[in-house]
């Protein structure tokens, strides 16, 4: 019976890591209250997904002494309140629907949000 159970184990496991999908990182950072991609210079950029896929966003805070986050309120996604130089993920598994969602730093969501467009996957 446990000889069936190993058996059965190896031939699953490839199977199970070719067929996780793969997740792109996407970096965000904070400084001067907006967001920039990393390396970027437009302040809080528009960022297009695709329809399905999935992501990681990766929020960096650069404003020491300021407090911000990651929300996407749409999607009922939310980082914690971040201090400067701290880090946090936020996972996202983009609906099959194209649209566009909004993003924000939830205290300051006067100044610092931006768009997501959802497109339609080639
Ligand atoms: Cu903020």
């Amino acid at each position: 019976m446990a000889a069936v159970a190993v058996v059965s184990l190896v031939i699953l496991l490839p199977l199970t890591v070719s067929t996780r999908a793969a997740v792109r990182d996407i970096t965000l950072v904070t400084r001067d209250m907006a967001f920039y991609l990393e390396d970027g210079t437009v302040p809080n950029p528009t960022i297009r997904l695709d329809a399905g896929e999935e992501v990681r966003f990766i929020l960096r805070n650069l404003d020491s002494g300021i407090t911000h986050n990651l929300a996407i309120e749409g999607w009922e996604l939310e980082t914690a309140y971040l201090d400067g130089d701290a880090s946090a993920t936020l996972r996202v598994h983009v609906p099959k629907q194209p649209g566009s969602q909004t993003y924000v730093c939830v205290p300051h969501r006067g100044m610092m949000r931006g768009v997501i467009e959802v497109v339609a996957g080639d």
